[in-house]
């Protein structure tokens, strides 16, 4: 019986699933690298927002099922969530899951299961596994022992979706790639604890591709939308429109164009698979490509703008542009990899006092912002107030407005829920 399980990076992945199991009363040890994070939590708080969280986090701690440390304790299952970033040359950095494997590799003892989660490169949990050998001469693994290892590993990735943590770790199927059949059974085991999804069992290096697979094929689908909202607006053809004509086909279905693709997986995944195969990449290139130039065309269109009130006689000193939405989706208050944060940057630099924010899911901008001074406004303000309105994020708030604009004003719609 897997009782004692450690968690390995309390993030956005780590907390709620080291929650989960605390809430079947599993005895859950959180482990991370911030004091501050650990505090935080052993007092039943949490520190990102998340639906839901705080009252489980809370649960758990109060009832001594979930504690935090930042010292790695034995454990029956240890579960790896920690974040593999970009370096600046797009290449995945495995360094937190090496430095992770060396602080658990002292804890590990015979019958111990490994598993990762976080999104990595194909090969990296085998990777994981040759760094715990070379730690733990003492212990066999299964590259060396099969099925009769003493420690299982497996990699299993994580694919909630960020405002919905809760509800879609418990309801998603998950994929389970053990480096032994005995590792993939383990691994079952433990998250059929809180799992009401399927658990699905592959190959190892399976397991990391589909992860990677999913997110570009949403990337390569919102990079389909985006080159297409860019053409119609070219041609002067209303892409929301189009997009709902098409999906009335019964084997179509468009996504949603936007400002550009942000959050720190679909961004950054696809990197994944073009770095690991970079002359067969060139649909998922592609599509990175087209997404991550929307901003910039998001951009010329308020230049665009301000040249057309120009010349309908507004001074340029008047014109104020109001910017909805700085997140990198609606309805959270998440800012990583935020195309719309990155466009307000850039128009805040250039018109500094001109522009205005709208965000009613903070209650202050980002430090740098504040250098620039944006006004943060609420949406009636900026309708009142603004000539060029940038709506950049759908949000709830936003969606509810129906904005009567005068003649000398002009709309740039990226979520085309005003146009
Ligand atoms: N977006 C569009 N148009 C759309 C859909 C999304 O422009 O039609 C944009 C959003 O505005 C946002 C970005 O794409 O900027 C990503 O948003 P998202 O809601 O599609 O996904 P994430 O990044 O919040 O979470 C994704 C999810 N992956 C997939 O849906 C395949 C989630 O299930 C993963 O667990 C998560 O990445 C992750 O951690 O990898």
């Amino acid at each position: 019986m897997l009782n004692r399980i450690s968690i390995i990076g309390l993030g956005y992945i780590g907390l709620p699933t080291a929650t989960l199991f605390a809430s079947r009363k599993l005895r859950v040890i959180g482990v991370d690298v911030s004091q501050h994070v650990v505090d935080t939590i052993n007092r039943g708080n949490i520190h990102i927002v998340e639906p839901e969280l705080d009252i489980l986090v809370q649960a758990a701690v109060g009832a001594g099922y979930l504690r935090a440390t930042m010292q790695p304790e034995p454990a029956d299952a240890f579960v790896i969530a920690v974040p593999t970033p970009l370096t600046e040359e797009q290449k995945p950095d495995v360094g937190c899951i090496e430095a992770a494997a060396k602080s658990i590799a002292p804890v590990l003892t015979k019958g111990n299961l490994v598993i990762l989660e976080s999104t990595s490169p194909v090969g990296t949990t085998e990777k994981l596994a040759q760094w715990l050998a070379e730690l733990r001469p003492d212990l066999t693994f299964p590259q060396q022992a099969g099925n009769e290892s003493d420690i299982r590993i497996a990699y299993c990735p994580e694919r909630v979706l960020p405002g919905r943590i809760v509800h879609e770790l418990v309801a998603n199927d998950r994929v389970i790639g053990g480096m032994t059949q005995k590792c993939s059974a383990a691994a079952v085991a433990l998250y059929k604890s809180f799992v009401q999804g399927e658990c699905v069992v592959t190959q190892v290096r399976a397991a990391e591709m589909c992860k990677l697979a999913e997110n570009s094929f949403r990337d390569v689908n919102i990079g389909f939308a985006n080159e297409l909202s860019m053409i119609c607006d070219e041609q002067g053809i209303d892409v929301w429109e189009l997009i709902r004509l098409a999906n009335r086909h019964p084997r179509v279905n468009i996504l949603q164009p936007g400002c550009g693709v942000g959050g720190h997986c679909i961004a950054v995944d696809p990197w994944f698979i073009v770095h690991s195969a970079p002359e067969k990449t060139k649909l998922i290139r592609a599509a990175r490509e087209v997404n991550d130039a929307k901003p910039a065309w998001v951009v010329q269109k308020v230049e665009q703008a301000i040249t057309r009130l120009t010349r309908m006689g507004i001074a340029f000193e008047e014109i104020r542009i109001a910017c909805l939405g700085i997140t990198y989706k609606a309805n959270i208050d998440d800012l990583r990899e935020s195309p719309a944060l990155q466009i307000v940057r850039v128009l805040a630099r250039r018109y500094e006092q001109k522009v205005a924010v709208v965000e009613p899911n903070l209650s202050q901008l980002p430090d740098d912002l504040i250098g620039a001074r944006p006004q943060l406004l609420t949406v009636d303000e900026a309708i009142a107030d603004a000539h060029i309105l940038v709506l950049l994020v759908d949000h709830v708030e936003f969606k509810e407005v129906k904005p009567e604009l005068n003649s000398r004003q002009v709309l740039i719609d990226t979520r085309g829920i005003w146009k």
